[in-house]
Parts: structure tokens; C-alpha cells; sequence
């Protein structure tokens, strides 16, 4: 009996141990963790404090009319063309249609037409029917997802979705 309220104890203990820390509390960025990335620079899709993309030119839910030039923004990254990543808090912008975000440390998939690489650091496209003939009028979803010079994301984290409504 007394090995079996031991093993209870223990098992309520991690249970508790699991609940009471926060999902994200490797994340939380110290000057710490700065320092140890810099320094090792073995998690290149690590991410810190108030680095964000975002659609400068894009609300959720606005209405749009093909062709519609759409910009990327980026804070606490920077932009460069793909290649083997040499610096941490570097990278290229995607664009996904209809597509949720891409968990940290995988790959934006390359073949699927509804995710689109910017590879060469560019900070905008044009969203016209040739090249998104998914965008048919109605609702869709637009997902702007930073990731590594080899594509691999930096997660949800780094990354913004929105509504939009094609004319
Ligand atoms: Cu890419």
C-alpha cells in the first residue's frame, strides 16, 4: 500500500511539474539565451523577443482585386537570399495560400504550388491569377512564414495569418 501511494505521489508531482510550466518557457528570450545562440549557433530557427513579420499593406478580412502587390515585413530578422546559414536571425519570407504555419525547424515544402519561396530576400509579389490560380474569389487564407536560409522555419512564432476576400 505505501509503494502504492509513493507511486501515486510521484506521478501527481510530474503531472504537476508538466502543468505548472508554461508551454513556451523555453522561449522566453534572456540575454542568456542571445549569448548562447550567437555563440553556438546550433538552433538556427530559434526565435526572441519582438521579432515578427507581418503584412504591411494587408488587413484581416480585407477585399482584394487581382492583380494586388503584397509586401512583407520583417522585425528582428533580416532578409537574405537563401543559402547555408552562417548567422542566426536570418532568412526569407514565404507566402501560403490556404495553408497553416510550418512548425519550427521544418522545412517549407518546395513542391506544393500553395507555398511560395522568396528565396532571392525579395519584400514583395504580385498576387495575380497567373500565379496564384488558387486565389479564386472568396474567402482565402494568407500565411507570410519566415524561415532559414534552407527553408526550415522559425514556427508559428514567426509568422502571420490572415483573412483576405478576392473580388
Ligand atoms: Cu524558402
Amino acid at each position: 500500500m505505501k509503494r502504492i501511494l509513493y507511486i501515486t505521489a510521484v506521478a501527481i508531482m510530474a503531472a504537476c511539474n508538466n502543468s505548472s510550466a508554461p508551454a513556451d518557457t523555453t522561449n522566453v528570450p534572456t540575454e542568456q539565451h542571445k549569448h548562447d545562440e550567437t555563440a553556438e549557433k546550433k538552433d538556427t530557427t530559434a526565435i526572441l523577443a519582438g521579432q515578427k513579420v507581418f503584412f504591411p499593406n494587408l488587413i484581416d478580412g480585407q477585399e482584394i482585386k487581382l492583380p494586388y502587390v503584397v509586401k512583407f515585413g520583417v522585425e528582428g530578422m533580416e532578409v537574405e537570399p537563401a543559402q547555408m546559414p552562417k548567422e542566426p536571425n536570418r532568412g526569407h519570407h514565404h507566402l501560403l495560400v490556404d495553408r497553416e504555419p510550418v512548425k519550427a525547424g521544418t522545412m517549407v515544402p518546395m513542391e506544393d504550388p500553395n507555398y511560395h519561396h522568396f528565396g532571392k530576400g525579395q519584400l514583395l509579389d504580385t498576387l495575380s491569377i497567373e500565379k496564384y490560380p488558387m486565389l479564386t474569389p472568396g474567402k482565402h487564407t494568407l500565411t507570410l512564414q519566415f524561415a532559414n536560409g534552407l527553408h526550415m522555419s522559425y514556427g508559428p512564432a514567426m509568422s502571420k495569418q490572415i483573412h483576405i476576400v478576392v473580388k
